[in-house]
């Protein structure tokens, strides 16, 4: 894992728009945004029982995988949404990026790869896209019903009781 500033520089969404500004996990936690190395899938199975998921799933992002429909696919993901459900996603192989949004509304971007499990919370706005290798292979968790249905971003969606109370939650920066 690696978290940096993102650039807002133009060009193609999988290139690595790093700011050379990094962010640390400790911002990242504040952000509500948890990030664990597991290389014993026991511990994986742990951590959802913990917190009551019941379900998983295997995705693989790949032109391989998807055909024609991945870079749509992969412009979808991208939409900024928000969940009224935590996201857990557990990188099993190939690389990726989470970006979230900061309390002050900009990018940071979450470079994952296997191993790597990262926690967004219900509320927050953020995107996801594959890298320039275009290959991603991740475990979806999810509870019995999932809300997964992303919820882009909009007024109505700003005004949504998960989203706000995401804002409370989240502790404001001096
Ligand atoms: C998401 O939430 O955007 C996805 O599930 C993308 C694939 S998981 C790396
Ligand atoms: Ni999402």
């Amino acid at each position: 894992m690696r978290a940096y500033w993102f650039d807002n520089q133009p060009g193609d969404q999988r290139e690595l728009h790093d700011s050379g500004r990094a962010v640390d996990p400790a911002y990242l936690s504040n952000l509500g945004v948890l990030y664990y190395h597991i290389s014993d899938e026991k511990d994986v199975d742990k951590l959802a029982a913990e917190r009551s998921y019941k379900n998983r799933d295997l995705i693989t992002v790949s032109p391989e995988k998807m055909g024609a429909v991945y870079e749509e696919k992969v412009k979808s993901f991208f939409h900024e949404h928000l969940h009224e459900d935590e996201e857990i996603r557990y990188i099993r192989d190939g690389t990726g990026f989470f970006d979230v949004r900061s309390e002050g509304d900009e990018w940071v971007r979450i470079y994952l790869e296997k191993d790597d499990l990262i926690i967004l919370p219900a509320g927050i706005y953020h995107r996801f896209t594959t890298d320039s290798k275009n290959y991603i292979m991740a475990t979806r968790l999810f509870k019995e019903e999932p809300k997964w249905t992303p919820l882009n971003r909009g007024p109505e969606v700003d005004v949504n009781p998960f989203r706000k109370e995401y804002l409370q939650s989240r502790t404001p920066v001096a």
